[in-house]
């Protein structure tokens, strides 16, 4: 029998999410270097990009009178509202400088729909519309994820939970992610990818 392949999910390590950028999350350029050392290690390597149009529905910006970090009700749930960040072209969407692209097998964008968010690497935020990663991973022969980036507690999590229902077998290498723990949400992703199954490293 052939050891089943592994692919590092690289999650979101973008300019915006680091140090300077408009969604900065603390140290989040620091996991760089310990992230390209891991893809030596990968059968594939797969980087996920947000990518936002301007204006999306996931911008303070885009509703009246409302502030960053607020939570309001979406059609499809809860969502946080957050500063203008990763737009479609923008230097704040591009890959940290350092992080090795040329060893990506495949870059997935999400969160390019107007009035949807998608923090997740599998399906956007009603839970329901598949990014296509899923079915890229599975015709890969691929069973066994790793997972490392940005952010712990939005991104990175709802990529880990989602990937871990579906059936595969989830590792998140805790300490080449960040996170930008708003209002006790980094504890409640903690839970949350425990709960589902997922191993924390
Ligand atoms: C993310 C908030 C908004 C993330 C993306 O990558 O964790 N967080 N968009
Ligand atoms: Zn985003």
């Amino acid at each position: 029998m052939q050891p089943s392949k592994i692919a590092l999910i690289v999650i979101d390590v973008q300019n915006d999410f680091c140090p300077g950028g408009a969604l900065a999350v603390n140290e989040g350029d620091l996991i760089v270097p310990g992230i390209n050392a891991l893809m030596d290690d990968a059968d594939a390597v797969i980087l996920t990009q947000d990518w936002h149009p301007a204006g999306h529905s996931s911008f303070a910006s885009s509703h009246e009178g409302r502030d960053p970090f607020a939570l309001i009700q979406m059609p499809y749930g809860p969502q946080v509202l957050w500063p203008e960040h990763c737009i479609q072209g923008s230097a704040g969407g591009a890959f940290h400088a350092d992080l090795n692209t040329d060893r990506a097998d495949m870059v997935i964008r999400k969160g390019f729909n107007p009035a949807i968010d998608s923090y997740s690497a599998f399906f956007e935020n009603d839970h329901q519309t598949p990014t296509g990663l899923e079915g890229y991973l599975r015709t890969r022969g691929i069973k066994k994820l790793t997972m490392v980036g940005l952010a712990t507690d939005f991104c990175v999590n709802f990529s880990a939970v989602d990937a871990a229902k579906l059936g595969f077998d989830v590792t998140v290498q805790m300490d080449l992610c960040r996170a930008i723990d708003l209002d006790g949400s980094l504890i409640a992703a903690v839970d949350g990818m425990n709960a589902a199954g997922v191993t924390l490293a």
